[in-house]
């Protein structure tokens, strides 16, 4: 096979010219001492010769059966009870980030309680809701360094939070006021934070995922230590963007961190519905990307697989794929009605026993770090401090619609111009049907 490729190279040279010569001459060299017997008895040299190819030859017709194949496991350090079933971890369980971890949630499901209220009251246009998913957001924010960037889906707001986006921030951004740093140009719940290094949401699903990959190759090529974390839902896996962005990913070896948030839904289809097979984490070994499944209630295992892929993306220039399994506890967003499609049953199931705060409160409990009273008190002062703020951002005026035309290129385009006073006719007419705290122009 090698002398016919040999033979090969030299018809290629005569058309191809002096660089392929040189090459073809060093492979001549290679098996110049190899006799013609010993080539059709070395096995190895029997191996399939395809561009790229890492495979053998075989004689056995058979199809691969995945059913006969392991499951990818679920890496956990925590079980429900909050007792360590890793050894290994057990030492490495840090009680005072657990602490925060906990204090974190509770204010995280404060907000979601308060802003899922104000959206109900009209008071906002649209909100969404974490609940269930608060160790996905928490656990890998703590493992991150402050300048990794973050690129979110939409249901991440825990990691803001994390890294010091405060009340105010997100309640000015969900009513859209002049403090909002988009100008309330967004929906509601479509954060950014260029200080925290992290990504504008923008909810066309996977979008994000390439992006993602952009910035991770940039930080590559600049030889920075520096890692993307790229959060997307199961929903999201199915579009095409997300096997465009692994690929390039693993091609280009990006450091970024892929981070599926699993939670059983997208709006209203659940996951035995969106794919066959074992799940995302299938998916990243098919591309030569790193994988790991883990539980994704279990805040450690969040933390410490993030950690661990963050290290890979650094020391050996490769993305890496994680597979968090949760569950969306609330409805998809206060546009859905969730008890259409799933059963209270099932719902109530995830929320009790499965809550990612649930275990970490026993952490703390078996741990003597739980203070009841504390604790209270702190769930009471942070809803107390959260609805003040909502009553003072409120207040405030929208920021003026003009911006809506002049903010987006350096210059109004022509377009935008006709579009701005198109928008003047119609507000001369129908104005009394808009909200009176925006300034007009
Ligand atoms: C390209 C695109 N198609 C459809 C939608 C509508 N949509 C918004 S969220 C969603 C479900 C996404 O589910 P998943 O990725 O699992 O995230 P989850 O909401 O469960 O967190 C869909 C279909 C969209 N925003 N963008
Ligand atoms: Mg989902």
């Amino acid at each position: 096979m090698l002398l016919r490729r040999a033979i090969a190279h030299i018809v290629a040279t005569r058309i191809n010219g002096t660089n392929v010569v040189e090459r073809i001459s060093s492979n001549v060299r290679m098996f110049s001492n190899v006799t013609t017997s010993e080539l059709k008895n070395d096995s190895n040299l029997d191996k399939p010769e395809f561009p790229g190819s890492k495979s053998q030859f075989t004689t056995e017709l058979k199809f691969l059966d995945p059913t006969t194949y392991d499951t990818i496991p679920t890496f956990r350090v925590l079980d429900k009870s909050g007792q360590h079933v890793s050894e290994s971890y057990a030492d490495q369980l840090d009680l005072n980030l657990a602490l925060r971890f906990y204090k974190e949630m509770i204010k995280l499901n404060q907000m979601d309680a308060i802003l899922y209220e104000a959206q109900r009251q009209g008071r906002i246009s649209f909100y969404m809701t974490s609940y269930g998913e608060e160790a996905t957001h928490f656990g890998p924010a703590a493992a991150l360094k402050d300048d990794d960037l973050v690129f979110g889906q939409y249901r991440e707001p825990g990691v803001l939070m994390w890294r010091g986006f405060t009340i105010e921030q997100f309640v000015n951004q969900c009513f859209g006021n002049i403090f909002d740093t988009g100008k309330g140009r967004q929906m509601p719940i479509h954060y950014g934070s260029r200080e925290l290094n992290y990504m504008t949401i923008k909810s066309t699903l996977t979008s994000q995922m390439l992006h993602a990959v952009g910035s991770a190759y940039a930080f590559r090529m600049k030889g920075k230590d520096q890692v993307t974390l790229c959060y997307f839902g199961d929903g999201a896996a199915s579009e095409g963007d997300a096997h465009a962005a692994f690929n390039f990913a693993s091609v280009l070896n990006c450091p970024v961190i892929f981070l599926c948030r699993n939670n059983g839904y997208a709006i209203s289809t659940p996951v035995h519905e969106q794919y066959q097979g074992d799940g995302i984490a299938a998916r990243g070994p098919a591309l030569g990307i790193p994988t790991i499944r883990v539980d994704g209630n279990d805040v450690f295992a969040c933390y410490f697989a993030v950690q661990e892929a963050r290290k890979i993306c650094m020391m050996e220039g490769r993305p890496v794929l994680i597979e968090a399994m949760t569950y969306r506890i609330g409805h998809h967003s206060t546009s859905d009605d969730s008890s259409a499609y799933r059963s209270v049953d099932e719902i109530r199931t995830y929320g009790e026993k499965e809550h990612p705060r649930n275990r970490i409160e026993l952490l703390l409990r078996r741990n003597n770090m739980f203070d009841e009273q504390e604790h209270k008190k702190y769930k009471e002062d942070i809803r107390k401090e959260i609805i003040n703020v909502v009553f003072q951002q409120e207040k405030h005026n929208k920021p003026a619609i003009k911006e809506l035309f002049t903010d987006v290129y350096d210059q109004m385009s022509r377009i935008q111009e006709e579009q701005f006073q198109e928008l003047n006719e119609h507000l001369k007419t129908y104005r009394k049907h808009y909200p009176k705290n925006f300034k007009d122009f």
